[in-house]
C-alpha cells in the first residue's frame, strides 16, 4: 500500500554490516517520512544497540522497526462502543476537505446496520451545499438528518439534539464547517457548539473526533496541536488512507497525544471505513 519507505529501507541494507553511514541513511528516511525528527533518532537508537557491526538484512530492519512502531501505535486501537450511553453524541471536527461529511456517511450506515437508531445534524451552515452533501449520504444511508437554511450552528445543534433524544436515537452525529484552527471566530463557534451540547445533555458530547488527512504529514500532527489547544478531542478519524504514503505523522500524532484513532478511511465508498488496526498500519508502511 504504501510501499516507498519499505522499498527504500530495502535499498539500504543488504545483508552487509550495518555501520554508521547505513545508520545515517535510515536517519534520514524516517525523518523524511513524517515520523519525526525526536521518534527517528529513538528509532535509530534501538537499531544501532542491535545490529550496529553485524550483518543486517533489510528484513531484520524491518522487524526491528515494526517492533518499536508498534509499541507507541498499538495503544491507538481504541473501541468505539456506542452502548456505553444513550444517546451516544459524536461532533466530527476539522480542517476543509479532510473527509468529515464522508466519514459521517459511512459511519452512519456502520452503526444503522449494527441495529442502531442513527441522527444526524447538520451543522456545517458554512458551505453553500454541504447540506444537500450530507442529505445524500444519509439518504441513501436511511438515517434521519435534521437541518435548516440559514440557521446558527449552536441553535441547530440544540434543536437537533432534543429532536433525537425525544426520537430515542442511539447515536447522534454532528457534522460541522470545515475550519483553521487559526480562525478565531469559526474557532469559537465550535467550542459553543459544543457547550449547548453540553447543556442540552451533560453527558454530550460523548466524543469530539478530529478528522485528520492520511496524506497530510506533519500538518496533520500541526492541526491537532492547535484543535486541541481550543477543543478537548477525544479521539482521531484519519482519512484517505489508501496510497497514502504521508501518513508517517500517526506514529508521533499518538506518541504526543495517547489518544486513540477510532477509525480510518480509505476510500469514497460507503463501505470504505475500518477500526485502526495497528499491525496493519506498520506492515503496510514498511512494506512487510
Ligand atoms: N480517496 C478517498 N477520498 C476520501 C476519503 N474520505 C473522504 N474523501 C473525499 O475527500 C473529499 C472531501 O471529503 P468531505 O467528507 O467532503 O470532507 P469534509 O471534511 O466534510 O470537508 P468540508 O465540509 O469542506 O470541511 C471528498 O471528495 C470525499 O469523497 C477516503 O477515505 N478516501
Ligand atoms: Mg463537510
Amino acid at each position: 500500500m504504501f510501499g516507498k519507505l519499505g522499498s527504500k529501507i530495502s535499498s539500504i541494507f543488504s545483508g552487509k554490516k550495518l555501520d554508521e553511514n547505513m545508520l545515517e541513511s535510515l536517519e534520514e528516511l524516517l525523518i523524511t517520512s513524517d515520523i519525526s525528527y525526536d521518534t527517528a533518532l529513538e528509532l535509530i537508537d534501538v537499531v544501532k544497540r542491535k545490529k550496529l557491526g553485524h550483518d543486517t538484512t533489510a528484513d531484520e530492519i524491518k522487524l526491528i522497526l515494526k517492533d518499536e512502531i508498534l509499541k507507541i501505535v498499538k495503544p491507538a486501537e481504541g473501541s468505539f462502543n456506542v452502548d456505553e450511553v444513550k444517546p451516544f453524541s459524536v461532533v466530527m471536527i476539522g480542517v476543509n476537505g479532510s473527509g468529515k461529511t464522508t466519514t459521517i456517511g459511512k459511519l452512519s450506515n456502520k452503526l444503522k446496520n449494527d441495529g442502531k437508531k442513527v441522527s444526524v445534524i447538520a451543522c456545517d451552515t458554512f458551505r453553500i451545499s454541504a447540506t444537500e452533501q450530507l442529505k445524500e449520504w444519509t439518504d441513501n444511508v436511511g438515517v434521519s438528518l435534521f437541518f435548516r437554511d440559514n440557521a446558527d450552528p449552536s441553535g441547530l445543534v440544540y434543536d437537533g439534539y432534543n429532536q433525537a433524544r425525544a426520537q430515542e436515537s442511539d447515536v447522534i452525529i454532528v457534522d460541522t464547517a470545515g475550519r483553521l484552527a487559526n480562525n478565531e471566530s469559526l474557532m469559537a463557534e465550535l467550542q459553543k457548539l459544543i457547550r449547548t451540547m453540553g447543556k442540552v445533555d451533560s453527558n454530550a458530547p460523548t466524543k469530539t473526533l478530529l478528522v485528520l488527512d492520511g496524506n497530510g504529514g506533519q500538518n496533520s500532527l500541526l492541526q491537532m496541536e492547535k484543535f486541541g489547544a481550543n477543543i478537548k478531542i477525544d479521539g482521531f478519524v484519519i482519512t484517505k488512507m489508501e496510497g497514502s504514503s504521508k501518513s508517517g505523522f500517526i506514529i508521533p500524532l499518538i506518541k504526543k497525544y495517547n489518544l486513540p484513532i477510532y477509525f480510518v478511511t480509505d476510500g469514497e465508498g460507503v463501505d470504505d471505513i475500518h477500526k485502526f488496526d495497528a499491525e496493519k498500519f506498520v506492515n503496510d508502511l514498511l512494506d512487510i
